[in-house]
């Protein structure tokens, strides 16, 4: 289209309209069934769906916020720096987050940059990212998870009495966080029968960086058939401790989930 085209073009309301909902219904029709949903799209949940859709996966995320990065963008106490220690710079590197050298094992990244590149790396990738959706429910089938129970994140906020819609998944993967939320759905609704020691959540232990940075990739891993965690949700599962603002951990935990649902 010529410049003279472009000052002229007339837009018209509802092919603006159409264009949103088709376009919209197009991809969510599609990704109503997809090889993994992930839960939540803070740096875990992201960073899995990365190297999943690197390795042809169809992967969905579904966050129930309008934005996506879950406690990325605060940095600490509202200082919009991420800490990264040594072994996570090479997936800044990869993904191509700029870091800063603070001291020997520590680099510091614009906490903006980090959530923005990796959204967009993931989405580049192939990730299709669903904001604005809760997810209230799993589907279970002979003791298998085999999806998710999807609604508006404002049906739950305006108090509404509106049911939910279903998405399946040969993978689940909860990177809920602090919460564990999916985990949770599912003792509540079938008992203890997770792969932890007794069978429940373990909850999180007290602020321990150095170990809750290094338990949380070893936590990283099966905790019900078919149904994975990643971030802090592990950590909230298998009883590891919180880290506070150093992000390493979580990046590594969701390389390391689409790791082990690869391996299968
Ligand atoms: O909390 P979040 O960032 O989890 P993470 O990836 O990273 C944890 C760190 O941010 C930080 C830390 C620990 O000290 O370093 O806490 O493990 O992101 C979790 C995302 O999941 C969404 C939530 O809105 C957030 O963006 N989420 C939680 N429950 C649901 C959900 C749900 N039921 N449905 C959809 N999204």
């Amino acid at each position: 289209m010529g410049k003279k085209a472009e000052k002229t073009q007339k837009l018209d309301e509802i092919v603006i309209s159409r264009a949103i909902i088709e376009e919209f219904t197009k991809d969510f029709l599609e990704y109503l069934e997809v090889d993994v949903a992930i839960v939540g799209a803070g740096p875990a949940g992201m960073t899995a769906g990365y190297y999943l859709a690197k390795k042809k996966k169809k992967v969905a995320i579904f966050e129930r916020k309008l934005s996506v990065g879950g406690g990325m963008w605060g940095g600490g106490i509202m200082l919009n720096r991420c800490v990264f220690q040594e072994v996570s710079k090479s997936i800044l590197d990869e993904i191509g987050v700029r870091t800063s050298k603070y001291r020997k094992g520590y680099y510091t990244t614009d906490s903006l940059e980090t959530v923005s590149t990796l959204c967009s790396t993931a989405i580049k990738a192939g990730v299709r990212i669903f904001n604005l959706l809760s997810v209230e429910d799993v589907m279970i089938r002979k003791d298998i998870i085999t999806g998710l129970v999807l609604n508006w994140s404002a049906v739950s906020l305006a108090n509404l009495h509106v049911d939910p819609i279903t998405a399946r998944a040969k993978y689940i993967v909860d990177a809920t966080g602090h919460d564990a939320e999916i985990v949770r759905i599912v003792t509540r609704k079938i008992g203890k029968k997770l792969y932890t020691e007794t069978g429940d959540l373990l909850g999180e232990k007290p602020m321990w960086a150095e170990i809750g940075e290094k338990t949380i990739v070893e936590n990283t891993k099966k905790v019900y058939p078919n149904l994975y965690v990643a971030g802090m949700a592990a950590n909230a599962v298998f009883g590891g401790p919180r880290m506070g603002p150093i992000f390493g951990g979580m990046l590594l935990s969701g390389q390391r989930v689409a790791e082990l649902i690869l391996s299968r």
